[in-house]
């Protein structure tokens, strides 16, 4: 039996620093219902969707973000994407910010969830790779202080049985570390959903502010390619509190090719028709792991530097 799915990128446009989450969940849920309309069963939103990006501004008190972080889930405001799951019949990706108060310590994560048809939540991962930086550096036109908002996720990299197949998950940075898929895909991942807030400017490099684009697909069609699975990617795209981000959204197919992208900045589903055998061409071939990899020979990449 065919294990084709119509899956989306859900591209979210700016959210206000004000913009409840209410209005969020809104929006998500117009997009599940249009993409529902197409035959969509699964979709994809993007890191942090319930609110702005706020590591891009420097409190005093850390802990003045608390109000950003969700300490349970689902809850009230985010309940309507649950329902909507199990009304259309559609899992989902959806990052946000966790607030983990379970034994007694008080933990952070930029973490994304896996729900499935049911509206059950079937995987979930925390933030490896954080960018950015701990303290407030006012040279900086706007913060990037992942590093000092979240603690590092203890999930490891999962690969999870959903949507017929094995789904992994990440989130923004790591989409940019070639471990993140080859963990994956050493777990057998077919497709891995992941969301993102990237601004165009990166003030450490600036000179390197019109590869944005070209950066943001290369290391997802890498890591499609070198390990045989699909990527779907959505972002948090646009104008957002005064901070420009890349749109990108896109569809990846295990041949490293994009079968569909985001055309705008704003709210808009990328479809496309996702077929977990293809991921056999590459995994049973060139990236025939038990035929080619040499592990005895991989060492350094696991050495702490
Ligand atoms: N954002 C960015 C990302 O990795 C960044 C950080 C921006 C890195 C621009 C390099 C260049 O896409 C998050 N949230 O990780």
């Amino acid at each position: 039996m065919s294990r084709t799915l119509l899956a989306a990128a859900a591209q979210l446009g700016p959210i206000a620093r004000d913009e409840p989450r209410a209005s969020a969940v809104a929006r998500m849920v117009s997009l599940m219902l249009e993409a529902h309309g197409h035959g969509a069963s699964f979709i994809v939103f993007p890191e942090l969707a319930l609110t702005t990006f706020f590591p891009r501004w420097h409190f005093d008190n850390p802990r003045d973000v608390d109000v950003f972080f969700e300490t349970e889930m689902p809850n009230a405001a985010t309940e309507p994407l649950f329902e909507a799951a199990r009304e259309l019949k559609m899992s989902l990706y959806l990052g946000y910010a966790e607030l983990d108060q379970r034994g007694g310590e008080t933990r952070h994560f930029n973490t994304s969830i896996l729900v499935d048809q049911t509206g059950a939540i079937v995987g979930k991962y925390r933030k490896i790779h954080l960018p950015g930086h701990h303290n407030h550096e006012p040279w900086r036109p706007f913060q990037h202080l992942e590093k000092r908002y979240f603690d590092v996720g203890d999930t490891g990299f999962e690969v999870f049985e959903a949507l017929g197949g094995k789904i992994g998950m990440c989130l923004c940075n790591d989409r940019r570390w070639p471990e993140t898929y080859r963990v994956l895909g050493l777990g057998g991942a077919e497709l891995v959903a992941l969301g993102y807030n990237t601004p165009r400017h990166y003030p450490p490099a600036p000179e390197h502010d019109h590869l944005q684009d070209f950066h943001n697909h290369l290391s997802m069609q890498a890591g499609a390619y070198a390990n045989g699975c699909w990527v779907i990617a959505s972002a948090k795209a646009g104008v957002e509190e005064g901070c420009d981000l890349i749109g990108g959204s896109c569809i990846i197919a295990p041949t490293g090719e994009l079968v569909a992208t985001a055309q705008g900045v704003g709210d808009e589903l990328v479809l496309a028709e996702v077929d977990l055998d293809r991921c056999r061409e590459i995994r049973e071939n060139i990236f025939n792991f038990d035929l080619h990899r040499q592990p005895q020979f991989y060492g350094p990449i696991c050495r702490v530097a």
